[in-house]
């Protein structure tokens, strides 16, 4: 992989991305939400599908020259209809944001009400936040985990539900390490006739491959990215009932975008035939193994995790207790010196500012597309560790630092990529 024709022509974009390729192989990405791709699927990515316009959807376009267009368009479709097994597939929207919004734009008008889970609490920006547009145009009201177990509080969801009456009620999480009981939640949306979206963007590769359970017939929508848990690069989806395809349709294009990006649904065609190999259960499987080794790892160290474990890609350190002088920015600072980066979080009922909150999250989706297993992994959390108790006074020790470096340079050495 190179950046030869690039260069040719503009050597400071060539820097650009050369510079990224490097990084990417000489750090652990462990942000939660990030993943490394096939070749296979960066080569659809980069596809001469980038410079066609497909307004429309398959057979149906606004355009002529569609028909490798619908052919890739087709293909992801039914794909992820066999992997999410949905009546009605929308492969369309740019991100998880727009997908949600497709939903939002279906179901409420302005003015309605969305129940969703606070952002401190590991809920999302298009759940309602005041900076997203759904927190400008809809009433939103939150509900919360346990301050004692870290899980949700279901039955304080399913009050609040009844007091705020919701015309949405929002799961599917950026920051829970827990199993979701999405069957809870639809019962209380029964209950006070709410919608029920549930958001799978960071699980969307785990319900696929069958390690977390799904939401796919229980929740009216589900909506997922395609790029955290399934390498099938960025984007987004919106998966429903035969009922509400039409509208969800209109409502993703025209109502919220224009030409979808045929080139990223080229991504997803190819990455969702991937995870249809029945090796992608043993990759989710591991992700899930690797995030479980890591925080316990971590928990062995003393580090506080927010309920006390995971069930999923990702842990959520709580650095309160066992580092009280470390902010999450500053952890995440001297990690990323080292090589290992993730990213500071808040925490349930945080005390400092999402700016510089009181935790960390880390994810394991790139670490073992890479081939990382248990035992690195707690190499990996006895790296953290060092790093975190090298602080003094506000800063990591950089000699320590510099020692992690080394030891990150040497796992991403027996963990190439992109050779
Ligand atoms: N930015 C993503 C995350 O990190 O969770 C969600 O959109």
């Amino acid at each position: 992989m190179n950046y030869d024709r690039v260069r040719s022509i503009d050597p400071d974009a060539a820097d650009a991305l050369a510079g990224e390729l490097s990084r990417q192989r000489s750090t652990l990405s462990m942000i939660a939400s990030e993943n490394h791709v096939s070749e296979a699927v960066l080569e659809a990515q980069s596809s001469v599908l980038t410079n066609k316009y497909a307004e429309g959807y398959p057979g149906a376009r606004y355009y002529a020259g569609c028909e490798y267009a619908d052919e890739i368009e087709t293909l992801a479709i039914e794909r992820a209809k066999a992997l999410w097994g949905a009546d009605h597939v929308n492969v369309q929207p740019h991100s998880g944001t727009q997908a949600n919004q497709a939903v939002y734009f279906t179901i409420l008008e302005p003015g309605d009400k969305i129940l969703s889970l606070d952002l401190d609490h590991g809920g999302h920006l298009s759940h309602g936040h005041t900076a997203n547009f759904t927190g400008q145009l809809y009433e939103v009201a939150g509900y919360q985990v346990d301050p004692e177990t870290g899980y949700i509080d279901y039955e304080a969801l399913d009050e609040r539900a009844r007091e705020f009456e919701p015309d949405v009620i929002v799961s599917g999480y950026s920051a829970y390490p827990r199993t979701v009981e999405w069957e809870r939640i639809q019962e209380t949306a029964d209950a006070v006739g709410a919608y029920h979206l549930a958001d799978i963007a960071h699980i969307t590769g785990l319900v696929a491959a069958g390690v977390h359970p799904s939401p796919v017939g229980v929740a009216d929508f589900v909506t997922g990215s395609t790029h955290k848990t399934i390498r099938a690069g960025r984007g987004g989806i919106v998966m429903c009932d035969e009922e509400f395809a039409d509208d969800i349709d209109r409502s993703v294009f025209p109502g919220g975008q224009g030409g979808p990006l045929m080139h990223n649904v080229a991504g997803k065609a190819v990455g969702f035939g991937e995870a249809l190999d029945p090796a992608f259960e043993g990759y989710a499987a591991q992700v899930v193994a690797n995030a479980r080794a890591l925080g316990d790892r971590l928990t062995e160290h003393g580090l506080s995790l927010v309920s006390g474990g995971t069930d999923t890609h990702l842990v959520l350190v709580d650095l309160r207790e066992s580092h009280p002088d470390v902010s999450g920015g500053d952890a995440e600072d001297a990690l990323h010196e080292a090589g290992i980066v993730l990213n500071g979080n808040t925490v349930p009922d945080e005390t400092r500012s999402p700016f510089d909150p009181s935790g960390i999250r880390a994810g394991t989706p790139g670490l073992t597309a890479r081939g990382f297993e248990e035992s690195e992994m707690e190499t990996v959390a006895d790296l953290i560790v060092r790093v975190l108790d090298a602080f003094e006074d506000g800063e990591a020790d950089p000699e320590v630092v510099s020692a992690v470096g080394d030891e990150v340079d040497a796992l991403c050495t027996d963990h190439p990529l992109y050779e």
